[in-house]
C-alpha cells in the first residue's frame, strides 16, 4: 500500500488524502498511517491542508520500491529482499536458493543495509557498515560446475563497468575477486554453489561495494589497503543507481556467459587486470607460489610463470 501511495506521489506534487483514499480504495485515515510509515523509514513528505500531501525528498536507502522504478533488467532483481540489517546477503540467498520449486526465481536479489556477520572468502571477515552496497544474487544457469570461476570473473567486469559509469572511475580487478582503486580494495566479490557431478543447483554470486564509507570504519589492520567510492571521489555516490547500473550490466554479461561467449568477456576482464604482467606472490592453499602473471586462461584459471620457466596454472588462490 505505502508503495502504491509512492507511485501516486513521484507522479504529482501534490496529491490530496482524498484522491489518495479514492483511488486506494482505503480510508482517508488509512492513507494518513501509510504517509506516517514512509515517513518514519526516511521519506520527507510534506502536507498542505488544502492541496495534500507531497513528496520532497527520498532517503538513501537501498529499497526495492527504489531500486526497481526504472531498472531495466528483465529478471535479474525483480524479485528482492531488502533488510535494514542481517548477518549475511549470502546466507539469506543460500536459503532462498533452496527453494526454486515455491518460485525463488533466478535473479532474485538480497540487499542489506549493513551485515553483522558478512563473508569473505574461505571465512575471512567482510565489514560490512552503513553506506555500503552489499547484496547477493540467486542463480540457476545450466551450466557446467567448472564455470564457477567465469561466474565470478563476468561479476567484477559488470561491476568494474557499473562503477565506470556512475563515477567515471576506472578501477582494476585483482585475480580472481577483488576491485581496486588506487592498489586499495573497494569491492569484493564471493561466488558460492551447489553442485552435483555436471550439473549446478545454484549459484549466489554476493558482491560487497564500499560506497559512502570512511575507510577508517574497518578495522585498523585493513584501513591501510581499502577505500571507498566516497573517498576516491570526494563526494558521495547514489547507491540506488549504482545498485541498478550494476544489476544491467549483471545481466548483460551473465547472458553473454549463457551464450557461451566468455571469451568476450575475458577479452574485458584484461583489459581492466591489475594482475597481467605483475611479479606476483600466491597463495594458493597448500603452498606460496611466486612468479610473473602472464595470462589468465579460458577457464578462468591465472597462469603462473615462475622464475625457472614452468608454468602453473592456478584454478583459485589468493594474490598476497
Ligand atoms: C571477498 O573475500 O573479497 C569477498 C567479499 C564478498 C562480500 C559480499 S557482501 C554481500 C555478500 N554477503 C556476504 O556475506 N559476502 C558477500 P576475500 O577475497 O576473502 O577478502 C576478504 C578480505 O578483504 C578480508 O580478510 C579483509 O582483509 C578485506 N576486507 C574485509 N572487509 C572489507 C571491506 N569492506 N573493504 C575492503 N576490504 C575488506
Amino acid at each position: 500500500m505505502a508503495n502504491d501511495i509512492l507511485k501516486f506521489l513521484r507522479e504529482k506534487e501534490y496529491v490530496s488524502g482524498e484522491v489518495l483514499a479514492k483511488k486506494l480504495g482505503i480510508s482517508r485515515v488509512a492513507v494518513w498511517k501509510q504517509i506516517q510509515k514512509l515517513k518514519d523509514i526516511g521519506y520527507r513528505i510534506i502536507s498542505d491542508q488544502n492541496l495534500g500531501y507531497c513528496l520532497v525528498s527520498r532517503p538513501d536507502l537501498l529499497l526495492p520500491q527504489e531500486i526497481q522504478i526504472g531498472l531495466s533488467t528483465k529478471y535479474i532483481g525483480k524479485e528482492m529482499y531488502y533488510f535494514p540489517k542481517l548477518k549475511s546477503t549470502n546466507i539469506i540467498a543460500k536459503e532462498k536458493a533452496l527453494h526454486r520449486a515455491e518460485g525463488i526465481d533466478e535473479g532474485t536479489l538480497i540487499i542489506a543495509e549493513r551485515q553483522s556477520a558478512g563473508k569473505g572468502r574461505l571465512s575471512r571477515e567482510w565489514f560490512s557498515p552503513v553506506g555500503g552496497i552489499w547484496l547477493s544474487i540467486v542463480l540457476y544457469p545450466q551450466l557446467s560446475p567448472s564455470y564457477i570461476s567465469r561466474i565470478t570473473l563476468m561479476t567484477a567486469v559488470a561491476a568494474v563497468k557499473a562503477i565506470k559509469i556512475c563515477t567515471q572511475i576506472e578501477s582494476q580487478i585483482k585475480w580472481p575477486n577483488d576491485i581496486l582503486i588506487n592498489e586499495k580494495k573497494v569491492c569484493g566479490i564471493l561466488t558460492e554453489m551447489s553442485a552435483e557431478l555436471d550439473i549446478i543447483n545454484w549459484v549466489v554470486v554476493g558482491i560487497g561495494i564500499n560506497v559512502n564509507i570512511d575507510h577508517r570504519e574497518f578495522p585498523e589492520d585493513i584501513q591501510e589497503n581499502t577505500i571507498s567510492l566516497k573517498e576516491a571521489l570526494d563526494k558521495e555516490v547514489l547507491r540506488v543507481k549504482l545498485v541498478q547500473t550494476f544489476l544491467q550490466e549483471f545481466e548483460k554479461y551473465y547472458e553473454k556467459l549463457k551464450r557461451k561467449e566468455f571469451p568476450s568477456i575475458l577479452g574485458e576482464w584484461k583489459l581492466y587486470s591489475h594482475t597481467l604482467g605483475k611479479k606476483i606472490r600466491a597463495d594458493i592453499g597448500e603452498r606460496i607460489v611466486t612468479g610473473e602473471a602472464i595470462d589468465i586462461n579460458e577457464s578462468g584459471a591465472l597462469i603462473l610463470k615462475k622464475e625457472d620457466g614452468e608454468l602453473i596454472e592456478i584454478i583459485s588462490g589468493t594474490i598476497i
